[in-house]
């Protein structure tokens, strides 16, 4: 009686799945950067003022789909400078264009719904331009 295919697909199947919790952890994301855990962001909200740019940091061994949304729905927001959605891997790092238009918005991973993070963009004083506002 031949051995049915799936056996051998099965032991594959089963190191996709558990050998990413093996190994040590990857290297934490650094500070004002928002950092990715397994199916969470490292912070819930972040401040950034008008003109800066947002660098998010995949400081786990599972892949995200992140963009901009909420719940894991990527849906463009006016003033969102992230368009379309980007793949990182483990100790990878994306850096948004900069954040022109103050305002609340929101980041997602659409792979793994709990994970949205709140930008906030203050708007720039009087004092100066957004350029030289960071
Ligand atoms: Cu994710």
């Amino acid at each position: 009686m031949p051995i049915p295919r799936i056996l051998f697909g099965l032991p594959l199947i089963a190191a996709g799945v558990w050998l990413p919790a093996a190994g040590a952890d990857p290297t934490p994301a650094p500070a004002n950067t928002v950092g990715m855990d397994h199916e969470v962001f490292t912070v819930k909200e972040m401040t950034i003022r008008q003109g800066q740019k947002l660098t998010l940091v995949n400081n786990s061994r599972w892949l995200h789909i992140i963009g901009p949304g909420e719940g894991g729905s990527l849906i463009a927001e006016t003033g969102n400078p992230m368009r379309d959605r980007v793949l990182t891997e483990t100790n990878d790092t994306y850096t948004t264009a900069p954040w022109n238009e103050p305002g609340t918005y929101n980041v997602t991973c659409s792979i793994h719904p709990e994970m949205t993070v709140k930008v906030v963009v203050t708007p720039c004083d009087s004092c100066c331009s957004p350029a030289g506002c960071g």
